[in-house]
């Protein structure tokens, strides 16, 4: 195993240009709960047996109190720029208005990383939706999107020139998917006629918010973040590769073609009647709005098999993989990259998000996390392959900063590149921070 993270000398991702960050996301960091209003995830957290520890959002990493040091210590690192989400509860209040409290906090973090020189990634949505839309019918509401809208318009507004990028949404499959369709994330709603709804008024709340950044912004990179897990046959048989194929469109295409092709991928016609979204005149023009990036999440694959009841099953993943279950398969990140780049005419994409949960152990004040260089060593590299092989990609943000609520697996799973001691609050900045600076600031 290494304990550097290197690319080949000719690396299109050794050049300055190339834009390498941190991601985190509000709700898995801030805490300072009492500050807003309440989110589909605190009720989510207070419901028994949802998240693995018990635990909540209620303090996390304290990053409301500790965001200046924490900008210190992004720019510690090196890093050219910090992808964060903003809070929607926080900045606004119920009856629609701006909370100007809650934007001050931001318009703080941004003037601190632009006195940096540090660019800002914001995310609109990374699932925190106000409670009161939820008890209103949440994504299953046509009426969210344009509270969304109304959302994007005010704050957009209010940041002025200070953002490099915004992306609506992050992974509007696990909004719909795991929220309002098996139900393990928030507001944890279970069934099949529920998903692609729900699917359906995030995509047009993206489309809509977009419409409002391209008015609001329009000097900053506009655009959203999707997640993949690329489906792969368990085996060569027909039936193998047609249940793989079924999942990749109902789990992944579902949410990138319509994006690009105005329309949702041809399985739709094999699902019941009663599953398929509510689609308006119209909306398909308002979702398929150009972006300027695509974002693209990527952790690990997933393997299928052909089942008798249902489209697909999936089997359990082979090793090697992360502490949290999920393989190490970073072929597939190339493999994705180059089927999304010959399938639609992709706008330049960023890796939005990319990391590992690895058992970390914090000794004598270390953490020689060897394991997760190994894994940013070998997904930097699939990311540089698929750029020899022709797609353009921008940048790349490590997912996360720092350790932090892992949301259905609470406090349990350590994603960061930087370690968390949450009695203490203290950052301990892991062998994979150092590794990270030490490739980026060695450019
Ligand atoms: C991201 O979600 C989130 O944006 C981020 O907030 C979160 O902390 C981070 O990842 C880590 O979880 O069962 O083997 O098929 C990623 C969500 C991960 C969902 C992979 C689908 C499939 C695993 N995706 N998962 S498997």
């Amino acid at each position: 195993m290494t304990d550097k993270l290197s690319l080949p000398a000719n690396s299109a991702m050794l050049s300055t240009d190339f834009i390498y960050g941190v991601a985190t996301a509000s709700f898995q960091i801030e805490g300072g709960a009492t500050n807003r209003l309440p989110c589909i995830w605190d009720t989510f957290c207070d419901t028994p047996d949802k998240v693995a520890d018990g635990s909540n959002g209620l303090i996390a990493c304290d990053h409301y109190n500790l965001w200046q040091q924490d900008v210190e210590l992004i720019d510690s690192l090196g890093v050219d720029a910090y992808r964060l989400s903003i809070s929607w509860p926080r900045v606004i209040t119920e009856s629609g208005e701006l909370n100007q409290a809650g934007v001050a906090y931001y318009l703080n973090i941004l003037d601190a990383l632009k006195s940096k020189n540090i660019k800002a990634f914001v995310t609109l949505y990374h699932w925190d939706l106000p409670q009161h839309l939820e008890d209103n019918g949440g994504w299953l509401n046509r009426e969210t999107a344009y509270k969304f809208q109304n959302y994007a318009d005010l704050i957009s507004k209010a940041f002025g020139d200070r953002v490099y990028a915004y992306a609506t949404l992050n992974e509007p499959f696990c909004s719909a998917f795991l929220g309002y369709e098996v139900g393990v994330h928030a507001p944890g709603i279970i069934g099949k006629e529920f998903g692609k709804k729900a699917a359906h008024h995030l995509l047009l709340a993206h489309g809509l918010a977009m419409q409002v950044l391209a008015k609001n912004s329009p000097d900053s990179q506009n655009g959203i973040v999707l997640n993949f897990t690329p489906c792969y046959p368990e085996s060569d048989s027909a039936a193998d590769v047609t249940a793989s194929n079924f999942a990749d469109d109902y789990f992944n295409q579902w949410y990138i073609k319509p994006l690009f092709d105005g329309n949702y991928p041809e399985i739709m016609a094999q699902l019941p009647k009663e599953n398929h979204p509510e689609i308006l005149e119209g909306d398909m023009a308002i979702i398929s709005h150009h972006i300027d990036f695509l974002g693209v999440n990527f952790y690990t694959r997933a393997i299928y098999r052909a089942d008798a009841d249902e489209h697909f099953f999936q089997i359990d993943p082979p090793e090697p993989r992360t502490d949290i279950g999920w393989e190490i398969y970073p072929k597939a990140f190339t493999e994705l990259l180059v089927s999304l780049n010959d399938k639609y005419s992709l706008p330049p994409v960023y890796i939005t998000e990319n990391g590992a949960a690895m058992d970390d152990k914090l000794v004598d004040g270390v953490v020689n996390d060897l394991d997760r260089i190994d894994y940013y060593h070998n997904h930097l590299n699939a990311v540089n392959d698929a750029i020899e092989q022709g797609v353009q990609v921008n940048g790349y943000f490590a997912w996360s900063l720092m350790d932090n609520f892992e949301w259905a697996e609470g406090y349990l799973k350590r994603f960061g590149i930087v370690y968390v001691d949450y009695d203490t609050q203290v950052r301990t900045i892991k062998a994979s921070g150092l590794a990270y600076k030490a490739l980026i600031t060695n450019r």
